[in-house]
């Protein structure tokens, strides 16, 4: 056994944060053996291959598989250690926290368990879902004892979520500081004995419940301020300002830093994690609710504009550039511009979407009335209506000429 305790290390759930995290481990020496219960991608991985569009996660994939430090598979198997990484979504209808990916990851290392493991819940959860893990396993494994109701139990239980940002997930993943929550402080001692092998920010060690909130509170903080900038952005409409401008010269006071606004919040964890927070204490969480739905709003407020200048159109062609929730990925969950497109196609107008990191319209698009694919220059020669929904680098560098004579919504303020 290594110095630090840790031979082997298996990873659940090999999306954007778990594929990275299980090469990162394996090239410090680990073995480590990815799950996901998706065959294709466990395929794709043992070739040496991703299914993600991320900055050089392509590279230490192939050095990890090649290497034969790390490989995938649809089962856990036995390890030192357990990183749960799988997504944590709500439900649609009522905003609550949907945590069949997590208990059925739970229930799958029942099998494999043995004293003296480790788990780790990186997925972000609502406030003590790390006890319910503990007290689901205890349930199933009779012969271990497990940290929410012992002292000294054979299995370690913490939480330390993730904190990554996609587009920069590699460099993040390493520096960050992390936040550890153990169900007792062996566990969270322990969990950051096995983080210290592969990260260089500091281990945060507190308990189990404030780690949960801890990470929940990040991103609502974020939400809350985009709502300001969307907010303060439909003012600006009202009032006939250009809401970057105004953004830009209050951020010269020394004590101001407002976001930027845009077609509304999008993405799997700052749409969804502030949901948890008022699911838990709905009488206490009018702000951050209300962030919510400014936030939510936000695509319908501009597809509102863009519906009022194509009434003005005979027959207009409308180009929405960018279908992914925010630059530079093909990350189309939760995404304001598929909202806005499917508004548009629900006005009977005709669409041409352009997406760079993509080949097909995704199913919340495919086959509505009117919608289409296309290149960016067929969209541009054909398009009346212009609407920059996604700062894309391939977006930024389109030559003002192209937009001459044609009616421009750029919901990013990169073209002003
Ligand atoms: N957005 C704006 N204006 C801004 C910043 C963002 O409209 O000024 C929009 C983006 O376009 C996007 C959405 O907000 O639609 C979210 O994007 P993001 O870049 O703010 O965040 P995510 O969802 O990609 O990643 C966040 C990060 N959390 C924080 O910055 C507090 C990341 O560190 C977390 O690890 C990640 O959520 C997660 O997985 O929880």
């Amino acid at each position: 056994m290594a110095e630090h305790g840790f031979d082997t290390l298996t990873v659940i759930g090999l999306g954007y944060v778990g594929l990275p995290t299980a090469a990162i481990f394996a090239n410090q020496g680990l073995d480590v053996v990815g799950v996901d219960t998706n065959v294709d991608v466990v395929d794709m991985i043992n070739r040496g291959e991703v299914h993600i569009v991320e900055p050089d996660l392509d590279k230490i994939v192939q050095d990890a598989v090649s290497k034969g430090s790390l490989r995938a598979a649809t089962v856990p198997e036995v390890a030192d250690a357990f990183i749960i990484a799988v997504p944590t979504p709500f439900t649609d209808e009522d905003h609550k926290p949907d945590l069949g990916y997590l208990m059925a990851a739970t229930e799958s290392l029942a099998p494999v368990l043995k004293a003296g493991d480790l788990i780790i819940v990186e997925s972000t959860v609502p406030v003590g879902t790390t006890k319910a893990v503990s007290v689901r396993l205890a349930a199933l494994c009779p012969e271990l004892t497990f940290p929410h109701d012992n002292d000294a139990p054979d299995i370690h239980i913490a939480h330390s979520p993730e904190r990554v940002l996609p587009g920069q997930v590699i460099a993040e993943l390493t520096k960050n500081d992390r936040v550890i929550g153990g169900l007792t402080p062996a566990c969270g001692a322990r969990t950051a004995a096995l983080y210290a092998i592969a990260v260089e920010g500091q281990c945060l060690l507190t308990t189990a419940a404030t780690a949960e909130l801890v990470k929940l509170a990040e991103n609502a903080y974020r939400d809350v301020n985009i709502a300001f900038a969307n907010e303060l952005s439909i003012i600006s409409d009202r009032l006939g300002i250009d809401p970057w401008e105004a953004v830009r010269l209050a951020n010269h006071h020394p004590r101001v830093n407002i976001l930027q606004p845009g077609p509304g919040v999008g993405g799997h964890c700052i749409a969804v994690d502030p949901w948890f927070i008022v699911d838990s204490a709905p009488d206490d969480s009018g702000l951050i609710r209300a962030a919510r739905k400014v936030n939510d709003a936000k695509p319908h407020h501009l597809s509102g504009q863009i519906l009022a200048a194509a009434a003005a159109t005979a027959s207009p062609v409308i180009a929405c550039l960018g279908l992914s929730y925010k630059a530079d990925i093909d990350d189309l969950r939760q995404s304001p511009a598929i909202t806005v497109i499917q508004d548009l196609s629900q006005g009977g107008h005709a669409v041409v979407a352009v997406e760079p990191h993509i080949n097909t319209l995704p199913p919340e698009l495919d086959g509505l009335d009117g919608v289409t694919l296309t290149s960016l220059d067929d969209a541009l020669n054909n398009a009346d209506i212009v609407v920059l929904l996604v700062d894309h680098k391939a977006f930024k560098e389109v030559h003002q000429d192209r937009l001459t004579g044609k009616t421009v919504f750029d919901a990013r303020g990169i073209w002003r």
